[in-house]
């Protein structure tokens, strides 16, 4: 598998962009086969046009998408195992000569094996992250070629996350998880053909070193691949494509500092008239004849983050968090990437006047990414190490790949102003001492402009993870899991709470998660457990907490739980799924969603 760089791919001069998104041929075993779930391998299945094989029954399914609800057979939904995509297309003779092809998913989970006429390409572990491989020499030009996928949704002990395999009674095998959202499989996010020529521009870091009215610098760092005859040239452009900077490097080594004069900050929604200002930083790569041989052009936001023991800024501006947990999920299509519904989402959040949501619980599409880097919406970016419970150094190792690949992901989105390491591990093992130290530290050593946090569930007196941390992060779910019914006790717990983590780490502190389930169109007078007006009863005696807790200084966040309804594995605790968003799953708002409305506009109001 390539190591290399993992920019997303883009059209320019220089490069084409295919889709291979659309209907796939499908097959799962557990539909044709009741004996072995991982059949397919021995029986070669990737050489063959899956068409072909005898007595087996091919579903038509959408990439994409979670092929879980897809159909009507619940052996699918609850599948444990390998599925199977194939489908033919089209390569142009002309792309013989152009370079290199490359083949990108953005995702696939959990892990995904390739295989292009017949020939294995790339494998790859760990769900919601991007994989690519070149693929020039696999590939038959002007022709007709073949692409298989075997996908495989398995958790176990040391996948990122953590599950295991049971055996029913009925000798049907099932996914066992810690976590309670619904464990989607399948080819989740687009997949693309594209090209490059064969001198290219494989990486592009940028950072702001500094950012102020007057000035700005960014600092950038491309890395080329090829033939190192050429010069590198770089260029910042405004919104209007008026370039304002240059400069020009060998291929070998290019990197400096661009300065801007009276730049235009990136700034997060409510915090400017026009949030989320992007420059496009171009790298253009030219021959000895000063022909252009490779153009990429890389959105860039101007601004700087910092952090101390008590507050967190932006461009030197304290900054207060208000926004969710989400989920990738919606309904038929599961965590397939929906573009109408991202856009929604968006246009929802701007309306309740959220600044900031956390991608619980695993890293989330390009495409939503590029939204909040557009929109000014701040992200805590979180990698799939969710309710982690029992640490060895097999975990430890693939945690930190996850890691590697999302911050490589990552690394030059201004929206993006956290990594999260995890949620809700098992931190009061002693286990977990060793392990978050050694997680954050491989953050850090691959970026430090970034503040770090683990959302602790654990209490304040047992975990031994919060100490490697920038911003202490914890969930609590007062007058739900714990004194259900009793909103009374809400306020004074959270006030006391959030003051003990900050006494015991001296450290910012986020409430990263508070709410309770809540049927739509269900009301009780007096508040009752389940209905609206519980939820936003609840809502208001955290508010209450909330702005006791700023006006001490170290509480930069309040993040209610769940942005939207969403679908969970089947649990008695659970009625179609987890209740706690303040829309529904249709994207239609709760009581609570006007009341958050209120409080949002209102705290937007003090910038
Ligand atoms: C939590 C988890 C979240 C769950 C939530 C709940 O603490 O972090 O993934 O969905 O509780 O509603 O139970």
């Amino acid at each position: 598998i390539h190591r290399g760089g993992i920019l997303f791919p883009r059209e320019s001069e220089t490069r084409q962009v295919l889709s291979l998104d659309g209907i796939w041929n499908f097959v799962s075993p557990s539909i044709n086969y009741s004996s072995s779930p991982y059949i397919g391998f021995e029986q070669h299945w990737y050489k063959k046009d899956l068409n072909t094989i005898p007595d087996i029954e091919i579903i038509q399914m959408p990439v994409p998408a979670s092929y879980n609800d897809i159909t009507t057979d619940p052996k699918l939904r609850d599948h444990v195992g390998l599925v199977w995509y194939d489908r033919n297309f089209f390569v142009p003779k002309f792309w013989s000569e152009i370079g290199r092809v490359w083949l990108r998913f953005e995702s696939a989970n959990y892990a995904a094996q390739v295989w292009i006429n017949g020939q294995l390409v790339m494998s790859h572990e760990i769900g919601h992250l991007p994989f690519l491989a070149e693929v020039t020499a696999y590939l038959k030009y002007g022709k007709e070629n073949h692409v298989t996928v075997a996908v495989d949704n398995t958790l176990l002990p040391d996948t990122v996350p953590q599950g295991r395999v049971v055996e029913l009674e009925s000798g049907r095998l099932q996914q066992s998880i810690t976590f309670d959202f619904f464990n989607y499989a399948g080819i989740h996010r687009p997949v693309k053909l594209y090209t490059t020529p064969k001198t290219y521009v494989e990486d592009i870091t940028v950072f702001t070193a500094e950012a102020t009215a007057e000035l700005a610098k960014l600092q950038y760092n491309v890395t080329i691949e090829g033939v190192n005859d050429i010069i590198c040239r770089v260029s910042l452009s405004d919104k209007w494509r008026t370039v304002l900077t240059t400069d020009e490097q060998s291929a070998s080594r290019c990197q400096g500092l661009l300065s801007i004069e009276n730049p235009k900050l990136w700034w997060p929604y409510l915090m400017d008239p026009e949030p989320g200002y992007l420059y496009s930083f171009e790298v253009e790569l030219f021959d000895a004849n000063g022909d252009l041989v490779d153009k990429y052009v890389q959105p860039v936001g101007l601004r700087v983050l910092t952090w101390n023991s008590t507050s967190f800024l932006i461009n030197g501006k304290p900054l207060y968090l208000h926004g969710f947990g989400k989920h990738e999920d919606s309904d038929i299509r599961g965590k397939g990437l929906d573009l109408p519904l991202i856009i929604r989402d968006y246009n929802l959040i701007k309306w309740v006047g959220a600044n900031a949501y956390r991608t619980s619980h695993y890293p989330y599409a390009e495409e939503i990414m590029d939204l909040a880097d557009q929109y000014g919406i701040m992200v805590i970016d979180e990698c799939p190490g969710v309710n982690i419970e029992i640490f060895s150094d097999n975990l430890l190792a693939k945690h930190k790949i996850s890691l590697t690949e999302l911050v490589k992901r990552d690394k030059n989105r201004p929206a993006v102003i956290m990594w999260s390491a995890a949620n809700e591990p098992r931190t009061q093992y002693a286990a977990a001492k060793e392990y978050f130290r050694q997680i954050v530290q491989h953050i850090k050593s691959l970026d430090t402009t970034r503040p770090v946090t683990i959302v602790e569930a654990q209490g304040v007196n047992v975990v031994e993870s919060s100490q490697f941390v920038d911003i202490v992060s914890f969930n609590r779910y007062n007058a739900w899991y714990s004194n259900e019914g009793n909103l009374d006790v809400v306020t004074a717990k959270v006030v006391n709470e959030a003051t003990a983590w900050h006494n015991k780490f001296n450290k910012p502190v986020i409430m990263q998660e508070y709410g309770g389930d809540t049927l739509e169109g269900l009301h009780f007078l007096p508040d009752f457990i389940w209905s609206e007006e519980y939820q936003v009863g609840l809502m208001s005696k955290h508010f209450e907490a909330f702005d006791i807790l700023r006006s001490q200084g170290f509480f930069i966040g309040e993040f209610i739980w769940n942005f939207a309804d969403f679908k969970t594995r089947q649990d008695y605790t659970r009625v179609g799924g987890n209740k706690k968003g303040i829309f529904t799953r249709n994207r239609q708002p709760k009581a609570s969603a006007h009341h958050l409305r209120r409080r949002y506009w209102g705290l937007a109001k003090e910038y």
